[in-house]
């Protein structure tokens, strides 16, 4: 079977903050396996394409404009329960109810400069992916740690 795979982005107050490789370290370190990433700066008509789902919101024009303004890192990561352990590892939406050792919770402070995004659940992770990336630009590769993390 094949494993679980979630979409997730660095915004770009996460990039321009200097915090790519912390933020890769975090799901690194966790167990997770990067299996697609690249810098992109992301249309606004992308942007939108990406938030359709909060199109109705008050910020969703401030929200499109920002994730547009700059490099993302847009990254696919793949493990068991990943989906919602990413989640969990990302925080709260809004840092200053995410817990200290969530991404958001050390790294940000305000909704809207939160510097990470994360699919919500099975549907958005295979919409998400699937707009942000070709199929060829997910690698399929065994990793030598994947005995030791599932033994
Ligand atoms: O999935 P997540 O990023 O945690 O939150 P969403 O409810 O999907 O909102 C997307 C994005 O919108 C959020 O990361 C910041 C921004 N936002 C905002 O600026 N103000 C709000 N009240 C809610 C969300
Ligand atoms: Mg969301």
């Amino acid at each position: 079977a094949e494993m679980e795979r979630t979409f997730i982005a660095i915004k770009p107050d996460g990039v321009q903050r200097g915090l790519i490789s912390e933020i890769l370290s975090r799901f690194e370190r966790k167990g997770f396996k990067l299996v697609a990433i690249k810098i992109v700066v992301p249309s606004k008509d992308f942007a939108q394409k990406h938030y359709h789902d909060l199109k109705e919101r008050p910020f969703f024009n401030g929200l499109c404009g920002f994730l547009s303004s700059g490099p993302v890192v847009a990254m696919v990561w793949e493990g068991e329960g990943v989906i919602k352990y990413g989640r969990k590892l990302i925080g709260a939406t809004d840092p200053q109810k995410s817990e200290p050792g969530t991404i958001r919770g050390d790294l940000a402070v305000v909704v809207g400069r939160n510097i990470i995004h994360g699919s919500d659940g099975p549907e958005t992770a295979k919409d998400e992916i699937k707009l942000w990336f070709k199929p060829e630009e997910l690698v399929r590769y065994t990793s030598n740690a994947e005995k030791w993390i599932y033994g």
